[in-house]
């Protein structure tokens, strides 16, 4: 029989930093409510949050960095909207904090969640950030517990 090593959806006992982003405030702050959710739903104690709030999305790689290393967390939720203008500057910003989130996420050795938005219009960034198209905070939460508790399940499969 295989064995199957899989988390449930339990924050309980976690702690989690959020980086978000304070550029376009009107949804990062929306995708903060989700993802405060998502951990409120698993059961997380809300002083084990620390919301580290960051200028842009360009900024949350080096704040995600400096918390991994920390070791304090069991996850790390980034949070960010870069929303497409009419110069090249979206592609570098979004392309960066991108490249530099997956980056800190595979040298962290704890779960890095990405919950950074990239739209074109500012519609299309308010429908995932509690619109119609759900929120992706909350997402990027619900990805950082399953992966925190995973995290601590192989290491009990290692033991
Ligand atoms: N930062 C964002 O988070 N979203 C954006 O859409 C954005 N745009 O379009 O410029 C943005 N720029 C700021 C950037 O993240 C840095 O804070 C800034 O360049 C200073 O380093």
């Amino acid at each position: 029989m295989p064995q199957v090593i899989e988390a449930t959806l339990d924050s309980r006992g976690m702690k989690f930093a959020i980086v978000v982003g304070r550029f376009n405030s009107l949804i990062t702050a929306r995708l903060l409510d989700g993802a405060l959710d998502a951990l409120k739903r698993t059961g997380c104690d809300m002083d084990g949050v620390d919301i580290v709030r960051v200028p842009g999305a360009w900024e949350i790689p080096l704040a995600a960095r400096t918390l991994a290393a920390q070791g304090r967390h069991d996850a790390i939720i980034t949070l960010g909207a870069v929303i497409r203008g009419d110069t090249p500057h979206f592609d570098y910003v979004a392309g960066e904090a991108a490249r530099g989130i997956a980056h800190v996420s595979r040298q962290a050795g704890i779960p890095v969640a990405f919950g950074v938005l990239t739209a074109n219009t500012m519609e299309q960034a308010a429908d995932r950030a509690g619109g119609k198209s759900g929120n992706k905070g909350f997402d990027a939460a619900m990805t950082a517990v399953e992966m925190a508790g995973l995290m601590r399940r192989l290491r009990e499969a290692g033991r």
